[in-house]
């Protein structure tokens, strides 16, 4: 567990901190190292990789190719300077299948999305030179690579017969308001009252006094105010849910203080010009009454308010950190897990909306699973999902999904029980501390 920890605070620290004075120091010398792009192709298939528009690729080719190719968008890779590219997740079923596959690793790291959708849309354009052109293209990605997939889909739908996204930052800009949510909401519940953007000692010293005003055992045994707290980042999150409670667990105990570590940046993201976070428009709830008690109404009193750069946050195609609009002319099959609390399910509401706001429902099917993880999802349930999206593109079969935006349907305590994989291990099965984050069983098939 401590390598786990290890990684997710690193994630976290690496996260959103944007030092104001980079913006005027030279652009970051990203580079690939070239001796890492090779790789062993399956049986059967050929590999190819190289450096394409300052980005490492890697492309792989079954024989007996079906004249397919699936594009894969990787997550977040801090903000480091070697730019490294994953196999797709789906490799062995692909190349089995017939499909080929290409990677980028983005000519950029940090929050970039505009840059990876512009690295991986080169991709598919040269992997008509280097194998052939393609009958059918499909765009996949994770987390980071969730919100290129949006990008991409919303942007060339000629180029792209239908998306995947999983556990994808579809909401854009709404997730990192939600890292302010519970970072400012910590604060003003706890009494500390320390006020955003936090000082060097923030980790150190407010987060542990933080906590302390939560209740006696954050976060396993809370206050008054440390319950709010965590009714608040629930709503805040996605809505009364299954695997909520052990999303909290594992986000605030497994993973130490992540969630505190994601509120150590200053509000800016590398391409959006200005302070990006807001929650000036928001009215919190410590509760499902939409109408205010007491205590909501001293809460939103007192909150710290933020309101972004206009400049931040305009719809810029995709100069910017793009938004995802909602425009989407392909059919799109999204999965997300129920307590995710990085990129939590809130993302899946968010995009819902935007895409019906645009008339674009029809082409919109998302699917919940049971994990607290990010991203953890299990390779029957990817493969399903991208037979379940080729079904839709190619014979006409719709798929089914689940109600995102129905708050009783997320709240029912099946709710995610349909797609999810009920057969391999997860992690609270395999790791004995973990037993404790087991969520209730889903009714046998
Ligand atoms: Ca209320």
């Amino acid at each position: 567990m401590k390598t786990l920890k290890k990684l997710l605070v690193a994630a976290a620290a690496a996260l959103l901190v944007s030092p104001a004075a980079q913006v005027s120091a030279a652009p970051p010398a990203y580079f690939v190292d070239e001796a890492k792009l090779p790789f062993t192709a399956l049986p059967g298939a050929q590999a190819l990789w190289g450096v394409h528009n300052g980005a490492g690729y890697r492309i792989e080719v079954p024989s007996n190719w079906n004249g397919k190719l699936v594009m894969w968008a990787h997550g977040y890779r801090g903000t480091g300077l070697e730019l490294t590219v994953d196999n797709h997740p789906l490799r062995a079923f692909l190349v089995a299948s017939g499909y080929a596959w290409a990677a980028s690793s983005y000519s950029k790291n940090d929050y970039d999305p505009a840059q990876g959708a512009k690295d991986t849309h080169a991709l598919t354009q040269r992997f008509n030179g280097l194998v052939g052109k393609p009958s059918h293209v499909y765009i996949t990605g994770a987390s980071m690579g969730g919100h290129v997939t949006g990008i991409v889909a919303e942007q060339w739908p000629k180029s792209y017969v239908g998306a995947m996204p999983v556990c994808g930052v579809l909401g854009d800009y709404e997730l990192f308001d939600f890292f302010l949510d519970f970072n400012v909401a910590a604060q003003t519940l706890s009494g500390v009252g320390r006020t955003f953007p936090y000082g060097a000692d923030y980790l150190t010293t407010t987060v542990p006094a933080t906590k302390a005003g939560l209740g006696p055992a954050f976060p396993f045994a809370l206050n008054a105010n440390g319950q709010n707290f965590k009714n608040l980042v629930q709503l805040r999150s996605g809505g009364v849910r299954p695997l909520f409670e052990q999303g909290w667990l594992f986000w605030n105990a497994v993973a130490g203080d992540f969630l505190f570590g994601l509120g150590v940046g200053n509000g800016t993201l590398p391409r959006a010009p200005g302070f990006v976070l807001q929650n000036s428009d928001v009215v919190y709830q410590f509760d499902t009454n939409p109408a205010l008690t007491a205590a909501e109404n001293l809460f939103n009193q007192t909150v710290q308010r933020v309101t972004a750069d206009p400049q931040a946050r305009r719809n810029n195609g995709i100069a910017n950190v793009p938004p995802t609009t909602g425009d989407l002319r392909i059919p799109t099959l999204t999965l997300h897990t129920l307590g995710d609390l990085f990129v939590p399910f809130h993302m899946e509401q968010e995009y819902a909306r935007r895409v019906a706001a645009k008339g674009n429902a029809h082409n919109l099917v998302q699917r919940a699973t049971r994990d607290y993880g990010h991203c953890t999802f299990t390779g029957p349930e990817l493969v399903q999902t991208f037979t379940d999206l080729v079904k839709w593109v190619e014979l006409g079969i719709k798929p089914a999904g689940d109600d995102v935006l129905d708050p009783a349907a997320v709240a029912h305590p099946n709710f995610g029980c349909t797609y999810t994989d009920k057969v391999s291990p997860r992690q609270w099965n395999t790791v004995p501390g973990l037993a404790f984050l087991t969520p209730p069983s889903c009714p046998a098939n």
